[in-house]
């Protein structure tokens, strides 16, 4: 018998499109409606309302009786399948702050905690992580499984927790990861994790192009060469071009361009004018990861403070007025 657990996000805003949440209904109903296979999600970071009196988009999710915990509090459901007792605790992204730990049901015959965010010392290739969020203590309880979201890579933090990754690439950091899920057999030993691929739309970063000493035309023959014999239909592409002088740019070939925006679901010519060292100095490390909208403005100010792009006395208003925006706009959902 089986159970469905989504460690979030499901969506990646609290008020998503409408076409994104019906098209959320009608899949999730094909598990629990059409299948009867229970389904458990406890909400991320992007789907968690900043005030308390928002309600999440996710609450939809009760409506096709997905169990689902979007608040501050832990939840716990007890799911009965085939005669075995499943606990299932919930840690929603709201509720990892203020919650030290998370203890399993003595009653239950097995016991999933399922929670959102950065474990301490993620080990993920070389990417920065930002701030473990997920202290010790609320994933140390015993549970027999601790189904982890927020990371999008597929990665197996312990040998009873794991990241399932995400089902899609959403960003040219996560290029190399094979986007799928995860299915988790319990028995008495240790849990059994496989991954599962799933088709997605291709994701190609070609081979960059350093354009020094190039004029126009030899940069359009460079374009041209890295994108003829890679296979582009329906993917999303990005070319990145170094060093380049100024305005060599106009001469690549409008026509080639369109082309392969026609051809690609996306096509990226990104064009700096720095060596690649600078640039990837500027724009910092890569991420896996996406945090609130408060602290990607915050690093966004603070790289380029220190990069000295901007004045010290600059980077604090406007730093202080793009929160009073954001704390605003978050008001303004409870109202509308
Ligand atoms: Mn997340």
């Amino acid at each position: 018998m089986d159970l469905v657990i989504h460690s979030g996000d499901v969506f990646d805003s609290v008020r998503p499109a409408t076409h994104v949440i019906i098209g959320f209904l009608k899949q999730t109903a094909r598990i629990t409606a059409l299948s009867g296979i229970p389904y458990l999600v406890a909400a991320g970071n992007h789907e968690t309302p900043r005030l308390r009196t928002t309600t999440a988009a996710l609450e939809y999710a009760n409506l096709v009786n997905v169990v689902s915990a979007h608040g501050y509090e832990l939840d716990y459901e007890l799911v009965e399948i085939g005669g075995v007792g499943v606990g299932v605790t919930l840690a929603p992204h709201g509720a990892v702050l203020g919650t030290g730990a998370a203890t399993p049901d003595k009653d239950a015959d097995i016991n999933i905690l399922v929670t959102h965010g950065m474990v301490p010392g993620l080990e993920a290739r070389s990417y920065e992580m930002g701030e473990a969020n997920l202290k010790s203590g609320l994933i140390e309880g015993g549970f027999d499984y601790v189904a982890l979201g927020h990371y999008h890579e597929f990665h197996r933090h312990r040998q009873n927790a794991y990241y399932a990754g995400a089902t899609e690439r959403f960003g040219f950091g996560e290029v190399g990861f094979e986007p799928g899920f995860a299915i988790v057999e319990l028995s008495d030993g240790e849990p059994e994790v496989e991954h599962v691929p799933i088709e997605t739309r291709p994701m190609i970063d070609l081979p960059k192009i350093s354009a020094r000493e190039m004029d126009a035309s030899e940069l359009a023959e460079a374009v041209r060469e890295r994108v003829s014999d890679a296979d582009l239909d329906g993917a999303i592409v990005r070319l990145r071009v170094y060093d380049a002088r100024r305005g060599v740019t106009s001469g690549v070939d409008r026509e080639l361009l369109r082309d392969l925006q026609r051809r690609c679901l996306h096509f990226s010519l990104e064009v700096h004018a720095e060596e690649e060292s600078a640039a990837e100095e500027r724009e910092g490390p890569v991420t896996a990861v996406f945090g609130s909208l408060e602290e990607e403005l915050e690093a966004f100010v603070k790289a380029r403070r220190e990069h000295g792009e901007i004045e010290e006395k600059f980077a604090e208003e406007f730093l202080e007025k793009g929160k009073a925006y954001l704390t605003r706009a978050a008001s303004e959902e409870v109202s509308s």
